[in-house]
């Protein structure tokens, strides 16, 4: 009994685990958002539709987007006109475009994310790859173990349809991965690419799927955890003190996702942003309790930007300043809302605002943030984050 608890000792590492990298990826095809409702309803012989488009043009001016990276373009449209409509079948055609581009943008995320760390690949121990795009077996990780030439030990963990909370979620099991395994180097990789799975033309009847036309982005993000950095060699960009997840009450059904024979069919209820603004406290104390801070304002912010009306409401509850989800919004603005990898662009963005404005850490100066990923459920992701001196 007491050599089994000696083993377990020497398998756990000495402290928390840390993000030591951040690499993000997008596909080269740029959205315009200006003009993206004309290019939308010409591509999807939607035209007559005069009504919707014009509150389409509405919806895409209010979610405050900009730029759009997606891996859908026209000509992928014209070569498949099944994608534009909803009464065939399209799963398949989604379904091999995403599991070649899956793996190859988070080829790219983790590739950057690797050189950063600037150690040998040969040391990376564990994968968690999280993904709402394409299913196959093996699954995107084994062919991104392929394609970086990653050992073939490496422990994967897969995590398919998660949603928008996704960001969160790799970080809770990389943490624990981390620090009950000794010299640990865990990659973390997040790519969606919702444009292509769900992609639909138009209809009166699903105005959320409207929503989603207008705010989902592709991208990918890919990080390196560890804990007990090579000391002069390993630098932390952020520790990890929590991490904590729930779901919110009064929830079920509000944000969801079907895969379909047409495609992803997501679901987005108008009160989204009303329950999220209640509930959001709640998850805070419950990560920050231990740590006795309880001023939202002292904090940096990281959040999901799932649209701005879920911004608005959060701000106005917390009473947080106007600069504190500046990064978030700044990520939404030029990037749109690319599901679970979205966190990490505002985490990405976070320390490299910081580091030009002259900040003495990470984390805009402060010593302490959260990371907040949201989805359906509703569940809620909360990462307690300890920036690192500049
Ligand atoms: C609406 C809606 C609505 C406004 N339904 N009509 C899930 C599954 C997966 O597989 C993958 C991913 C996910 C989801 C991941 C997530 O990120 S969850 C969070 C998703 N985001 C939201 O829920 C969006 C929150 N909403 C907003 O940010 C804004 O409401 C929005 C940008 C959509 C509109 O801006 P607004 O509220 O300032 O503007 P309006 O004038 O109030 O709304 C414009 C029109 O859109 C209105 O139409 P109308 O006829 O009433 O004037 C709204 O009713 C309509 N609308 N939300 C259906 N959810």
């Amino acid at each position: 009994a007491s050599k089994i608890r000696e083993i377990r000792r020497e398998q756990r590492a000495d402290g928390p685990a840390a993000i030591m990298a951040i690499g993000t990826a997008n596909p080269p095809n740029v959205i315009d958002q200006v003009n993206f409702a004309d290019f939308y309803f010409r591509m999807t012989s939607s035209e007559d539709k005069q009504e919707l488009k014009e509150k389409f043009k509405l919806i895409c001016d209010r979610t405050t987007v900009k730029n759009r990276y997606a891996h859908l373009t026209e000509e992928i449209v014209e070569q498949n006109p099944n994608l534009r409509n909803p009464t065939v079948p399209s799963l398949e055609t989604r379904l091999r475009i995403m599991i070649e581009a899956v793996p190859n943008l988070g080829k790219e995320a983790a590739a950057k994310a690797i050189k950063e760390w600037g150690q040998p690949k040969s040391m990376i121990t564990h994968l968690v790859f999280c993904s709402g795009a394409g299913v196959d077996m093996p699954g995107a990780d084994y062919q991104l173990v392929k394609l970086l030439g990653l050992s073939p030990s490496v422990k994967r963990v897969m995590l398919y349809h998660l949603g928008c909370y996704g960001g969160g979620t790799v970080l809770r099991v990389a943490k624990d991965l981390a620090e009950n395994n000794r010299g640990a180097r865990v990659l973390v990789v997040n790519v969606e690419i919702t444009t292509v799975s769900a992609f639909r033309a138009p209809d009166e009847a699903h105005l959320d799927s409207l929503v989603g036309q207008a705010l989902f982005g592709d991208g990918a993000a890919a990080l390196v955890v560890g804990a007990d950095p090579i000391q002069g060699v390993e630098k932390p960009i952020f520790e990890m003190a929590i991490a904590a997840q729930t779901l919110l009450p009064e929830s079920d059904g509000k944000i969801g996702g079907q895969l379909k024979e047409s495609g992803l069919a997501i679901h987005l209820h108008r009160d989204v942003p009303k329950i999220i603004s209640k509930n959001i406290e709640d998850a805070l104390m419950d990560a920050f309790n231990q740590l006795g801070i309880s001023d939202w304002n002292s904090l940096f912010w990281v959040a999901h930007p799932g649209g701005p009306a879920i911004l608005n409401h959060v701000e106005t509850k917390l009473k947080l300043e106007p600069e504190k989800l500046q990064v978030t919004r700044r990520v939404l603005r030029e990037f749109g809302n690319m599901s679970s990898a979205t966190v990490f662009f505002v985490l990405d963005e976070m320390r490299k605002q910081s580091a030009t404005e002259g900040w003495a850490t990470t984390g805009q100066g402060l010593e302490w943030g959260v990371l907040c990923g949201l989805g359906p459920g509703i569940t809620v992701e909360t990462v307690v984050l300890r920036a690192a001196p500049l």
